[in-house]
């Protein structure tokens, strides 16, 4: 008797020091761009850890501390004025990472014109990219881009957790072409750059509110403050939504079924982490 509470405190123990969430930085290396200081030329010295691919003459790339939210430094892409541009020239940084455990990149940038003018995206545009295709940009439905955008992320599909390396790349792209170029620079700056890890990469289950990797009576509690209350249908409490009218949901049993589904259950990966040592121990 006694060895088995022995052994079911061990295993809660184990369970809860694994609950913890997993918010972590991934391989991403300098994804602040401070480790170099300032570069005037990223083609004469690519920043540490990223591998540049520039249009010689059409854009120029440097580290520098005008704009940063993190640490001194940021990255900035500036398209020159007067030069010939065909669309999809882009300045690029990028770097090979392994996306298998990361639920988001995150990344802030910030987009100015030199002249203060508005900032036409048909003519340029900040973009993420993953093996070369675009996972992020900004609103293209905007006529002018200019802003700060801070606490941007990009969620990573499942395609990418295939074991293999895939390049992540940040860019000013240029989207048309143009013989006389641009009376004005294009200017983007990035900083910030992360990856980040939720329950250990298994990301959030449905249910778990308070997001701690964990579907239990703190979060039952939560949906027990809203218990049949009618809430707007993005309400995250509001787990099943096939039974909403115009945009509103209640919190009923269909949502607490869908919570339940998940009780005490961890990401997939804890759960096999748990199997394995419930079969090898005890
Ligand atoms: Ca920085
Ligand atoms: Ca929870
Ligand atoms: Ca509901």
């Amino acid at each position: 008797m006694m060895r088995n509470l022995i052994a079911i405190g061990a295993t809660m123990l184990m369970l809860f020091a694994a609950g913890w969430v997993q918010a972590g930085v991934c391989e991403i290396v300098n994804g602040s761009f401070e480790d170099d200081g300032p570069i005037d030329d990223i083609i004469a010295q690519e920043p540490n850890g990223w591998d540049v691919n520039m249009p010689s003459g059409k854009i120029t790339g440097k580290t520098e501390a005008s704009w940063s939210t993190d640490g001194n430094f940021s990255l900035l892409f500036s398209s020159q004025w007067f030069t010939a541009f065909a669309a999809r020239d882009a300045g690029t940084v990028s770097q090979d990472v392994f996306l298998d455990d990361v639920n988001e990149i995150t990344f802030d940038l910030k987009l100015d014109t030199y002249s203060g003018l508005g900032w036409d995206p048909n003519n340029a545009t900040a973009v993420v990219m993953i093996d070369d295709e675009v996972v992020w940009e900004p609103n293209g439905a905007s006529s002018d881009i200019r802003g700060e955008y801070t606490g941007q992320s990009y969620a990573v599909e499942d395609k990418y957790r295939d074991g293999e390396p895939h390049k992540l790349s940040f860019s000013l792209r240029i989207n048309i072409d143009t013989e006389g170029g641009f009376f004005e620079f294009y200017r983007v700056w990035w900083d910030s750059i992360e990856c980040v890890i939720y329950c250990d990469g298994g990301g959030f289950l449905a249910g778990d509110f308070n997001r701690d990797c964990y579907v239990d009576a703190s979060d039952l509690q939560q949906a027990a403050d809203v218990w049949l209350l009618e809430v707007e249908s993005d309400d995250k409490h509001n787990l099943f939504r096939d039974d909403d009218l115009a945009g509103f949901g209640t919190i009923n049993f269909f949502d607490l079924a869908i919570l339940a589904d998940n009780w005490l259950h961890r990401s997939y990966k804890e759960q096999q982490e748990v199997s394995a040592v419930e079969i090898n121990g005890y």
